[in-house]
């Protein structure tokens, strides 16, 4: 095989050219690729080959743009010069497919003439999760081949398609059983002996679905429809307007309209956090000081303890993945309620669709129901859900360590305790780590993971493999009080009830917040725990206005009444018996109340944060800045468009900014703030 550079390939197998790209890990289109395409494309020129195959090593064709190059000088060899060459190319190109053709990588298949797949073959344009859209031809020429309105669904979701549904709707050619380079190569003989035309996907609008005309009230019925999950994003307009544009314009018209939006998108901020997302998900897995090839502890049964809102959500991460679980519980009753729960859960979900009747059985036949803790003792991991109490959760720990088999890992759900205070209370503080889900546990994406001051690293690695072996996005924190997210949420908290006592309405704290991104604000968000979490009747002295709140008998959305009232359907009104009770609050303490305007609000709910996350790095309770915005995005709805406290801080206001306003309202600012981060 010659090699045309370090990464491309060109081999002749009869008379059929092949062009093999390796450039692990996923063959993402790098300068050294492009180049070596275009030198490939060009040695053939003068060649005798009847056509050429293009197919991948490793585990991918090509994944798509490099995006680490993206926002940097442009080098080498331009990605449409690679494709031009692929589709003016006077001999049958055909494209070989396996993993993933995504992006730039299935852009540069629909310059094929043919395209075959293997039978796992994944197709899709993903560039709205980085804040984009195709930008090489993927919004013309997909829909010449889908359809517009299919279209449309995969350029702003991201979604992929399936090898089978690819053959039906006409993306590939051929799935091809065995070898894919000799099934290629197979068809690419067929195309030749039966004189196959050179198909161009640009020159075939007939697949398009209908005019402009035709097709407008599709779009506007599907910008409708979509407003709520499009919210705050550039891109997924962006898209639609590019399939409008295949639509409505001549191809080269429409390649046009899609490189202007395109670059719009590329030098946007919103692109630059999501790329920044992209890349930290991925570091938030690598665990500064252990080697990468460490290998997790088996996993293959779990003990929950507590069967409360968060033990069943824990407990369903695991039946879900096909790993037994038992729940364990002090009451039948608690234990009931919590599996029937759990039971419920998952029969709503099959009956959206998601998966069989007989799937809920699957799972549930999974979990062991418990009433006594010697149960765990087969246990590989247990995790403790009960109640935020110090002396309740090493009580617990005492007995575990006298039931768990040795090596078994002990972890603690709790959200703001020493995980080291904790693991003292066993003599085995080497196994116990702290596993912090976020409610509802099922659902949320993100996992802290604790790391004692004794952890061993082998457990610590267990722990974040289990959180990925459950779909999970799981961080490293370090013990301190509320590890990263609730350390900085209680930040903002505080701050939220500051500024309500000093005049801004609960409503107008929340809009701010909302109207930055945030599914919801400080108040919407107490409203929906529940303001008396935590409140004791018996011990409440009106100190604070939540006490006062409770007393009234204002409990959140749980009665209809807190902060805002609350209609059968849920829908809030600020209530004027919470307004009156904060004025008479602030009047008592002798606060001056004044107008405050929607900047200050966010600014001061929002940089005291920062200032948290920069102490929290500074401390190093979080190694890396990007872990902090992968915490608060996916546990606390941060918009993803922001990147993250710790990005938007540094790209967006500026750190400068955020030093002023912090000295102004008096607070210590961290050095880092000062100084700035890696
Ligand atoms: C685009 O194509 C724009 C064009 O329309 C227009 C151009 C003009 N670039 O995810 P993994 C790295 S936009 C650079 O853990 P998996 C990744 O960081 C692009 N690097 O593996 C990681 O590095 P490390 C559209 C990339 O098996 C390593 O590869 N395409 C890229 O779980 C392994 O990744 C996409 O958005 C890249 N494109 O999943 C596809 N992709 O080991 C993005 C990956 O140092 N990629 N890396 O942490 C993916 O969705 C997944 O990586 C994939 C494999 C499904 C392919």
């Amino acid at each position: 095989m010659a090699a045309i550079n370090s990464v491309v390939y060109l081999e002749s197998q009869g008379d059929i050219a092949v062009i093999t790209v390796n450039s692990p890990p996923v063959n993402a289109l790098s300068a050294d690729v492009r180049d070596g395409l275009a030198g490939a494309f060009a040695a053939l020129a003068g060649h005798d080959a009847k056509a050429v195959v293009l197919v991948c090593a490793g585990r991918t064709f090509i994944a798509g743009a490099d995006i680490s190059e993206f926002g940097k000088a442009p080098r080498g060899a331009s990605l449409p010069v690679v494709q031009d060459a692929m589709e003016s190319s006077p001999v049958p190109v055909i494209a070989a497919i396996h993993g993933t053709a995504l992006g730039g990588g299935l852009e540069v298949a629909l310059c094929a003439h043919y395209r075959v797949s293997d039978a796992k073959a994944k197709f899709g344009l993903p560039e709205v999760k980085l804040g984009l859209l195709p930008g090489a031809g993927g919004t013309q020429r997909l829909p010449r081949i889908v359809g517009a309105k299919k279209a449309t669904e995969m350029v702003t979701s991201g979604a992929q398609m399936g090898a089978r549904d690819a053959l039906a709707v006409g993306l590939v050619d051929e799935v091809v059983d065995g070898d894919l380079t000799a099934g290629a190569v197979a068809f690419a003989q067929r195309v030749v002996a039966e004189g196959r035309p050179l198909k161009k996907v640009r020159d075939d609008a007939s697949k398009l679905g209908g005019s402009a005309d035709e097709l407008a009230p599709f779009f506007a019925e599907f910008r409708a429809k979509n407003a709520k999950a499009f919210n705050g994003f550039d891109a997924p307009e962006a898209n639609i307007k590019c399939i409008e544009a295949a639509v409505a314009l001549p191809f080269d018209e429409g390649l046009k309209v899609e490189r202007s939006e395109f670059m719009k998108l590329m030098t946007g901020l919103q692109s630059a956090a999501q790329r920044h997302v992209f890349f930290a998900e991925r570091a938030a897995a690598k665990i500064d000081g252990l080697p990468a090839d460490m290998q997790p502890l088996p996993v293959k049964k779990v003990g929950v303890i507590g069967a409360g809102t968060m033990g069943g959500g824990i407990s369903m991460n695991f039946l879900s993945v096909g790993i037994p679980v038992t729940i364990v519980e002090q009451k039948q009753e608690a234990l009931d309620r919590g599996v029937g729960v759990i039971r419920r859960n998952y029969e709503n979900s099959a009956k959206k669709g998601r998966f069989s009747m007989d799937e809920v059985e699957a799972r549930m036949g999974r979990l062991t129901p418990s009433l006594d803790m010697n149960d765990l003792a087969d246990c590989d991991l247990i995790i403790e859900a009960v109640f935020e109490n110090m002396a309740i959760k090493k009580d617990i720990f005492g007995k575990l360590d006298q039931i768990a088999k040795p090596g078994a890992i002990l972890a603690s759900n709790t959200s703001y305790l020493d995980v080291d205070e904790i693991a003292a209370a066993t003599s085995r503080p080497e196994s116990v780590v702290g596993m912090h889900y976020f409610s509802p546990a099922n659902v949320m994406r993100l996992l802290e993971v604790v790391r004692g001051e004794k952890t061993d690293p082998q457990v610590l690695a267990t722990a974040m493999a289990m959180g990925k072996a459950t779909g999970k996005i799981a961080v490293v924190a370090g013990v301190c009080h509320g590890f990263i997210g609730n350390r900085m949420l209680s930040r903002r908290q505080q701050q939220a009830n500051l500024l309500m006592l000093e005049g801004a309405a609960p409503a107008d704290i929340d809009r701010v917040l909302t109207d930055f991104g945030f599914p919801m604000g400080p108040f919407q968000m107490s409203d929906l725990a529940g303001l008396d979490i935590g409140w004791n009747a018996e011990t409440s002295k009106g100190e604070t206005v939540r006490d006062r709140l409770c007393e009234a008998g204002l409990r959140g959305q749980k009665n209809g009444k807190g902060f805002y009232t609350y209609d059968e359907n849920r829908n809030r009104t600020p209530n004027p018996d919470a307004l009156a009770i904060i004025d008479a609050y602030a009047a008592e303490k002798g606060i001056n109340r004044r107008t405050i305007d929607d900047q200050e609000i966010l600014e001061r709910c929002l940089f005291p944060m920062v200032n948290e996350g920069a102490r929290i790095l500074a401390e190093g309770k979080a190694q890396r800045a990007s872990d902090i915005d992968i915490v608060w995005i996916n546990g606390y709805g941060w918009p993803v468009y922001r990147g993250g406290p710790m990005f938007w801080a540094e790209n967006d206001v500026g750190r400068a900014r955020i030093v002023e306003v912090l000295e102004k309202m008096g607070e210590e600012v961290s050095p880092l703030l000062k100084d700035g981060w890696k």
